[in-house]
Formats: structure tokens, sequence, C-alpha cells
């Protein structure tokens, strides 16, 4: 049975940031400093724009449900909105209607520091729709600084874990202890008024992000350093920058390569299972650090976030096997018995895309700058030759091409971070952009409750009989 994955649509756009996002109508309005003070300007204009559209189509059919939609997965089925990004079976990913490419020319970056973009521009972005300046991106900078400190009892809780406890779920249990910290659920049990539901997902949104490199960093240390408290948050560094720096990670290029990562991770429409979990467990008007570790519980499946896990060790096995160098043959012999064993070959593969993932373009760009001659760099390159051919030829896959699993390991693995059962917890940090700034506007929009109609197998019989 395959994984979930409903398609997901933005809403219409107000004429103020119409145009569809292409370069030739980059919007960057406002001039506030002040993500809040944004949103709730935004907010009622955008409440206003949902009511009439609704209104006016609130009956049009938008597709169709075939009966193998729903035994597979929802795979198509229209039935999200999601406003902070799109993804094209062909192109990939836009966040906000800008391609990963667009964003690398508009957003911001660290400055001198480095020439990545800062995750704090995108996640401004991707809350606004509007392409932040950099003093915007570097308002968000500081706000995250501000908010990073982390409670004792979730220090503790994290200090006694075992160390034979995943990393995952290590990391899903101290987002969901967080919660003691949530200003929404002591608004919830004061009696907020609903309208204002959205300032308190606001607030935990940025303190759970603010928080997750230090979450991070703790149990990076404990499981694989000598457990030493992270150093403190220099409020002179980004978000990308401190979290290296907290992992024990002094290279700058470590702190670009995390500026990527972070970025590129981020977000990616809202049908996959962590986005959409998030979004679900959040319609149940559970709290941003419930609704979120419920959606990293999604990520922690080798069919999503994990695959990043499952390729290191799938080529950690093909190398013990085959050596250091291999021959084309050689590979494709290992890539067909991968298959043949009912395997999957991990970061091949999507449910949404059909051609190579930009997300994979952009690491293999950072790679061809900072180690284009690393073994393991060209190993993956070459297996990029072998395996769409073998997935053609198996004839089952849909998409023969590598998703951003595919190449994220080979940089990590470069700059000696090595614990590769770790990785998902950065896939993590990362997607808790996408979520919360989803998150908000599910909030300020008064989404319901989500509850689809299911059927039994009889039902359904019934039901197309007639
Ligand atoms: N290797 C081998 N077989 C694959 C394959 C791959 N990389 N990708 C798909 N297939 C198989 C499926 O298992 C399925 O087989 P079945 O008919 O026997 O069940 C068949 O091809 C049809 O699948 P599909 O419609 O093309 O894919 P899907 O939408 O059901 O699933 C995905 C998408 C990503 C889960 C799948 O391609 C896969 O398992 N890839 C490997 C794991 C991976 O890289 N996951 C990360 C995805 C990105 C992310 O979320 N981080």
């Amino acid at each position: 049975m395959s994984i979930v994955r409903p398609v997901a649509f933005r809403l219409l756009q107000t004429n103020k940031t119409c145009l569809s996002a292409t370069f030739s109508g980059i919007r960057h309005a406002s001039t506030t400093t002040n993500l809040k003070d944004f949103l709730a300007d935004e907010i009622p204009q955008k409440q206003k724009e949902v009511i009439e559209f609704r209104k006016q189509y609130g009956n049009t059919k938008v597709g169709e449900i075939t009966v193998d939609m729903m035994y597979g997965g929802m795979r198509g089925i229209k039935g999200l909105v999601t406003e902070t990004s799109v993804l094209d079976p062909e192109e990939g990913i836009r966040f906000r209607g800008y391609s990963i490419p667009e964003c690398q020319k508009l957003l911001p970056t660290a400055g001198g520091k480095g020439e990545e973009l800062l995750p704090e521009g995108l996640f401004w972005l991707l809350v606004t729709g509007e392409v932040p300046s950099q003093a915007q991106a570097d308002a968000i900078t500081h706000e995250w600084n501000k908010r990073a400190s982390v409670p004792n009892h979730v220090i503790n809780m994290l200090n006694d874990f075992p160390s034979n406890l995943h990393p995952m779920s290590q990391f899903s249990a101290a987002i969901t202890a967080l919660n003691s910290e949530s200003k929404f659920a002591k608004a919830y049990a004061e009696g907020v008024h609903k309208s204002k539901y959205w300032e308190y997902v606001y607030e935990d949104s940025m303190d759970l992000i603010a928080k997750l490199p230090t979450l991070a960093a703790i149990i990076y240390r404990n499981l694989y350093r000598d457990g030493s408290t992270p150093c403190a948050i220099d409020p002179k560094k980004d978000w990308s920058q401190n979290f290296a720096h907290m992992l024990g990670y002094e290279d700058p290029d470590f702190s670009e390569l995390m500026r990527m990562y972070l970025t590129i991770h981020s977000d990616h429409e809202g049908g996959n299972v962590s986005a959409h979990t998030t979004h679900l467990v959040g319609s149940a008007l559970s709290d941003p650090y419930l609704s979120f570790s419920a959606g990293i519980n999604g990520l922690a499946g080798p069919l999503h976030g994990l695959a990043n896990q499952e390729v290191l060790v799938w080529l950690t096995k093909l190398q013990k096997e085959l050596g250091g160098e291999v021959s084309d043959q050689q590979l494709h012999d290992f890539i067909w018995n991968t298959l043949k064993s009912g395997q999957v070959v991990p970061g091949y593969g999507h449910a949404v895309l059909r051609k190579t993932d930009p997300r994979y373009t952009c690491q293999r760009e950072f790679a061809l700058k900072h180690l284009p001659n690393d073994p393991l760099f060209k190993l993956v390159s070459q297996i990029y030759k072998i395996v769409p051919d073998i997935l053609l030829e198996q004839g089952k896959a849909k998409n023969p091409w590598p998703n951003v699993d595919a190449h994220s390991g080979v940089l990590l693995q470069y700059f000696n971070l090595r614990e590769m059962n770790y990785y998902t917890v950065l896939f993590g940090v990362s997607r808790a952009l996408g979520c919360m700034a989803s998150l908000i506007w599910d909030r300020a929009l008064g989404l319901p409750i989500e509850r689809p109609k299911s059927f039994d197998t009889p039902g359904l019989k019934k039901l197309v009989a007639k």
C-alpha cells in the first residue's frame, strides 16, 4: 500500500500579491520587520478573500476521486489547501511561487559570512508570501536567538534517555514535552476567542523553531560526543551558525551547509506525511508542539524523511561489499540485487515529482563547489547515471529520478558528521519552518477539524454499484 500523499493547493492570490510570483513580479511590499505585525495586517484581508472565494465557488467541483485513489494512499486527490508552497511534478518545489534557483537570487544571505540563503529569510517568505529584506530576515534571527532557551525538564529527560533510543524518537519526545511552554494551550484553557488563535500559534511556532536546534544539539552531543552541554546561543550568529556551533562544528563551510540544508528541506506543499500530519493534528486544536511532534513521527518513516539515513546505510553496505572503486557493471548488479530482494532504492522515486528533485540539484551544486573530488560524492554521481535506467527497466516506480535524500548524506559525511542515524533530525529541524508557517495560516483562516469520509470495502462496492 502506498503512503498518503494528497495534493495541496494554494488559494488564489490577492491583487496585492498576484502575478504568480514569477521573476517579473517579485513581491516585497512591506517594510515592517515585525512578522506578527505583518500578519495582524494581512490576515483580515486574506480571511475576506477566502470568504468571498468560497461564496462564489464553494460548490464548484475541482476533481474526481476513483476507487484506486482511495486504496492508493489518496494519491492525486485534491483535498487540501496549503499556502506556503506548491510542488510541480516536472519543475519541483516553488516556495510561495519562487523556485529554488529564484530564491537563491532573491532571498537574503548571511552577508559577509557566506553565500547560502538564510532559512530565516525563507521562513519570512513562507509566512508572508513576500521576499524579505535583509533587515526582515535579520529580525527573525534576532527573535529566534531570543526564544531559544529550553526548560530543564526537557533537558533532563533527554539526558536520561538510553543511547539505543533512536535520535528521531528522542527528538519527537522532547518536542512533545516542550508543550509545557505552549502559550496556545494556556490561552485555550483560559477561554481565548477563536479569532485570536493564530496569535498564540504564532508565538508557539516562533518559540518551537527557536528551540529545535538546541534540542537537536543536546541529542547529538549525548549520543555521539561527550554529553557536554551545547555552547550558548550567540546573538551575533544566525540560526544555522548557532546550530552548527552547538553541534560542535566550527568550520564556516559547515555553517554554509546548514544554511542551505535547513532552507531546502523546509517545505514541500501540504500533502507529504510530515506536513499533512502536523496540519491534521493541529486541526484538532492540539497545540503546535503536539502537532509538530506528530509530524516528526511521520518524518521518521523510511519512505519519508528517514530515507536520508537509509541512503547512507545502503551506500555503506555497497562500499563494504564492492570496495572503493566500483565499475558501472558492479553498481548495476548491486542495484538489481536490492530490487530483487524486495527493497526500494532509497533516495529515488517520489509520490509527486516526475523529474530530478531540484533539491538534489542544489545539493549537487554545493558538492561541486565544496567537495568536487570527494570519493563518496563521485559514487553518488555515478549511481545517478545508473539507477534511473534500472528503475525504468523494472517498470514499477512512476518516478525513476533522485529525490532530496539521495544527496544530503554525502555532504554531511564530508564534514565528518558521520552518524547517519542522526540525519533525519536535521531534516526535522528544517521541516518545522514549513509546518509552522502553514499552521499559523490554518488557524488564521479558521480551518476546521479535518474529517474525511472513509468506507469499508462492502460499502465501497455498494457505492460503485450505484
Ligand atoms: N525503488 C524501488 N521501487 C520503487 C521505488 C524505488 N526508489 N520508488 C517506487 N518504487 C515502487 C513502489 O514501491 C511501488 O511498488 P509496488 O507496486 O510493488 O508497491 C511502485 O514502484 C509504484 O510506486 P510509485 O507510485 O512510483 O511511488 P509511491 O508514490 O507509492 O511512493 C516513494 C513514493 C517516495 C515512497 C517511493 O518512490 C519510494 O519508496 N522511494 C524510496 C524511498 C525514498 O527515497 N523516500 C524519500 C522520498 C522523499 C521524502 O519524502 N523525503
